[in-house]
């Protein structure tokens, strides 16, 4: 009795440590697929020109003369988008919704006389265009009087709540790292734990981004970069968010051994800073750098949140606006034809329909160790520049190292043209200028395991 006690003990935990064992959760992998979406910084500090207002500004500044969520969202669809994430709060404490527990609210500005809600605007818009919805909620606050006291904690859930229960389904929740003094001079200690708790309960499907997840991590830089060896997984024991967070290192290429999956989100900004400042109108990120960011965020398997904060108008400017349909035309340009559909791609003799057929969701299982190469066949010549693979995600992680050769039929050999480490939810890349071929190939060198699953395969 007491053995089967134990025994049963023993397979509750194996269970639940699998559960933890560095693998995407339901809800992680919806998020994957989101890919792109974009960030929306707006409040007082678009009308202030600062980046960190000090949460004494008057609720008066506020009063955007043409707001409109439905242009934000015609053009994130347009450019691509799967979502937006707007700061419902930021630093300064002001809210774009007429909150129970604050008085520095659009309730307290001339916008819409008081009546106005960006965050409800936003919400059915988005509903509208068929985009995913996600808030910021600032955990610094400097203007909430009880910041600094253990009733802010009580303000946090509060106004947290309000924002997982009023506007539908939410995709993600961000917690952002900064932890200044409050308008009392104190320092916030925040119940993390308990809005974790809360956040499980009330959104249990929103992916919650941190230095340490749970949801999804920070890449510890503000540029849209992820390491090309790129693990979901990451090591949290020991640290905590905001200053106490894990070292650059970990957050950039995540950790290997790691034992939560918590992939990468790259958050970046389309100009200099993250609220919208007119001198900066000239300084918007070119559709080629936007394409760097691209190949070297999504191309790495991390998520792309890209900020376009509107202006004091409530709309997205002209020129972001323009940058961002250039953009969307230059991936057109470069991904929209996936030359597999057109290819034999087998190991050995074996036909792998399962790796070009579009749906990530079916996979082809491959030896690596007993040499299983993928080879992708064309009847003429093709030029390829762009390889982009897929690992079937609900294992995560587990190809380690692999090769790209393509066949040069001149000197009638193989060819190395790529060579990269893991791929997880996707791996894009770059061959050399001018590769051209009727053959490419690819060769798993390392794996974690004897058999690895691979979902797609694409060629560009
Ligand atoms: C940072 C904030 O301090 C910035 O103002 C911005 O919101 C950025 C996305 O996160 O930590």
């Amino acid at each position: 009795m007491r053995q089967i006690f134990t025994l049963s003990i023993l397979l509750l935990v194996t269970c639940g440590l699998r559960a933890q064992t560095g693998r995407p959760t339901a809800a992680q992998q919806v998020w994957h697929e989101r890919e792109f979406y974009l960030f929306l910084h707006f409040g007082p500090n678009t009308f202030t020109d600062k980046e960190w207002g000090h949460g004494d500004e008057s609720e008066s500044l506020f009063n955007p003369t043409q707001l409109d969520c439905e242009q934000w969202c015609r053009i994130a669809k347009a450019a691509g988008a799967r979502g937006l994430i707007i700061t419902a709060k930021h630093h300064d404490g002001f809210c774009l919704w007429p909150s129970a527990y604050s008085t520095h609210t659009v309730r307290e500005s001339p916008w819409k006389n008081g009546k106005g809600d960006v965050l409800a605007e936003l919400s059915a818009a988005c509903r509208k265009h068929g985009l995913v919805l996600g808030f910021y909620l600032s955990p610094w606050d400097r203007n909430h009087p009880q910041y600094g006291t253990p009733e802010y904690n009580d303000v946090y859930v509060n106004t947290m709540t309000e924002l997982m229960t009023r506007y539908g389904k939410l995709f993600e929740f961000w917690w952002d790292g900064a932890n200044g003094e409050g308008p009392n001079g104190k320092r916030q200690v925040y119940d993390f734990k308990r809005f974790e708790k809360v956040a499980a309960k009330l959104q249990p499907k929103a992916v919650i981004f941190s230095d340490i997840g749970p949801g999804c991590r920070w890449v510890g830089n503000e540029n849209g970069l992820v390491g090309e060896t790129n693990w979901g997984t990451l090591d949290t024991a020991g640290f905590t968010r905001g200053a106490g967070g894990p070292p650059y290192d970990s957050l950039f290429h995540g950790n290997f051994n790691g034992k939560t999956w918590i992939p990468a989100e790259c958050d970046v900004s389309i100009r200099p800073g993250w609220f919208y400042h007119k001198e900066e109108d000239e300084k918007v990120k070119t559709p080629e750098q936007l394409m760097h960011i691209w190949l070297n965020s999504v191309g790495h398997g991390a998520n792309l949140l890209l900020n376009v904060p509107p202006d004091r108008r409530g709309l997205i400017h002209e020129n972001d606006s323009a940058a961002l349909m250039q953009f969307a035309a230059l991936r057109r340009q470069y991904f929209g034809k996936n030359l597999v559909a057109d290819a034999q791609v087998q190991t050995g003799p074996r036909k792998q329909p399962k790796l070009h057929d579009g749906k990530p969701e079916t996979a082809s299982e491959l030896l690596w160790k007993k040499g299983d190469v993928i080879t992708v066949q064309w009847k003429q010549p093709q030029q390829l520049r762009y390889v982009q693979l897929k690992e079937y995600l609900p294992e995560g992680n587990n190809v380690t190292n692999f090769v790209i050769d393509i066949w040069d039929a001149e000197a009638k050999t193989y060819r190395q043209v790529g060579a990269s480490t893991s791929i997880g939810p996707r791996k894009m890349i770059t061959l050399p200028e001018n590769t051209r071929s009727d053959q490419i190939r690819v060769r798993l060198l390392g794996a974690r395991r004897a058999k690895v699953r691979l979902a797609e395969i694409e060629v560009f």
